[in-house]
């Protein structure tokens, strides 16, 4: 069955299409550098926001009109991969993300879950074989069920801990059967409300315990995913043990886990964390821990997590120099963990949403790659830190040093002379780039 029947084949077009259902600026096949923007790029589908949310919110009932929508149970569960399926092929995305609970109903009891499980996955392995997308990442939802409701493995209650632990197992299986390329693991309830009733060392312990199991068992069954932690500092909980990469890498190096995860950044999670995007990208990079993106971006006049589709291409443009300087996503890709508003309830304005963040990601990588070749900031960082080069400087990077002879040079030092950081210019010179991509363009 069809469920876009108006809608064919996403092209791109050029800047000057007038068509909306084109790309303007997103050419899979186009080289930037040593790689095509597709191989670059590596976009994913969020199941969840696409294929099974409803558009509701905190203050009214869902809005989406969806043509999968008059089936229910498990044959909606189908009506969805068929769908999702001819939405990938017209979208030309090669891959997808889901929770489990996307893609399925749940089950009275855990057993029957797996079961409606196996026949989605046995359904989306079936289609997968004829179409060039696959999975970027699966993960266990342990956060929409009130049995989740004081956190999973941070539960209070052991049963819930190995609730978790056999949701989680059942996903590295259906990571394996599918072939995802990384598995996630987002926070959702691991987090407390008041620390009045929490014993935070039992739980964050606990956290690492079932990541330790997950490694194990991963390992036992030959699944070489990449596992991936997505930091968020806030909601549901007041404080997610996740707060931020720089938290979640101390966390990781606390419990021995630094080898085996690496980090999925959200740039609305960023935000939330009263980060930007791109500081979020650059901890991981220079760590070695950027592993994959989920490609959104916040509403600078709302305080939570509105995931928009991305359309800001001043952070685009960031994201994309710190993916371009990380050599890529390696395992990795940009998946859109973004939804339509409420008020775009028509199916269509699904595509709209991808295209915009799919051009958007696009023009990004464009003008990050010619920032880059054009040495525009490494010329300014290299030249602001140029003292280290030589000299004092240079016996302090190279540890040739000690406090006394420090304090020998500082008393031999009669002024310290400071040169401008140019901030101004530095920005006007960045958006030149930004405009002279769309003049030359
Ligand atoms: C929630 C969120 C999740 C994760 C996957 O804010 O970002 O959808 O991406 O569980
Ligand atoms: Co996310």
């Amino acid at each position: 069955m069809t469920y876009f029947t108006n809608i064919n084949k996403i092209n791109y077009e050029g800047p000057k299409s007038t068509n909306p259902f084109a790309f303007k600026f997103y050419n899979p096949n186009e080289k930037i550098g040593d790689k095509t923007m597709e191989e670059y790029l590596r976009f994913g589908v969020a199941y969840w926001h696409t294929f099974t949310a409803d558009l509701s919110d905190p203050f009214g009932t869902g809005t989406a009109e969806r043509p999968w929508d008059k089936f229910s149970g498990m044959d909606l569960a189908k009506a969805r991969v068929e769908a999702a399926f001819e939405f990938f092929e017209k979208l030309g995305v090669p891959y997808f993300c889901f929770h489990d609970v996307d893609i399925t109903p749940e089950g009275s009891n855990l057993r029957e879950t797996y079961k409606n499980l196996d026949a989605i996955v046995a359904m989306m392995k079936d289609y997968m074989k004829d179409s060039k997308t696959k999975l970027l990442w699966n993960t266990a939802n342990n956060f929409s069920h009130p049995r989740f409701v004081h956190g999973a493995a941070s539960s209070n209650h052991a049963d819930v801990f190995a609730y978790s632990a056999a949701k989680i197992k059942k996903g590295l299986e259906i990571g394996k059967e599918l072939g995802a390329e990384n598995y996630v693991f987002w926070g959702g309830r691991e987090g407390y409300e008041t620390l009045l009733n929490t014993d935070m060392k039992l739980e964050m312990d606990n956290i690492a315990r079932l990541f330790h199991l997950a490694v194990d068992y991963a390992k036992g069954i030959g699944f070489d995913a990449q596992f991936l932690i997505e930091p968020k500092p806030k909601e549901p909980t007041s404080h997610q043990y996740d707060f931020d990469v720089a938290s979640g890498y101390a966390f990781l190096q606390n419990y021995d886990l630094q080898d085996h995860f690496k980090f999925n950044i959200e740039a609305n999670h960023a935000t939330l964390a009263g980060h930007t995007f791109e500081h979020e990208l650059r901890y991981a990079r220079i760590n070695g821990m950027l592993g994959s993106v989920d490609a959104n971006q916040g509403h600078p006049l709302l305080g939570w997590d509105t995931d928009e589709f991305p359309s800001d291409l001043y952070s685009t443009t960031l994201a994309m120099y710190e993916i371009i300087k990380n050599g890529g996503l390696g395992k990795g890709g940009l998946n859109f963990d973004a939804k339509v508003r409420r008020g775009s309830f028509e199916p269509e304005d699904l595509f709209h949403g991808h295209i915009a963040g799919m051009d958007s990601f696009a023009v990004g990588l464009k003008i990050a790659q010619k920032l880059i070749d054009d040495k525009v900031l490494d010329g300014v960082v290299e030249g602001r830190y140029k003292t280290y080069t030589e000299g004092i400087g240079l016996d302090i990077v190279q540890g040739n040093t000690d406090l006394k002879k420090l304090e020998d040079y500082a008393l031999s030092l009669s002024e310290i002379k400071h040169e401008s950081g140019k901030l101004e210019r530095i920005k006007t010179t960045f958006n030149q780039y930004l405009l002279t991509f769309y003049a030359g363009e």
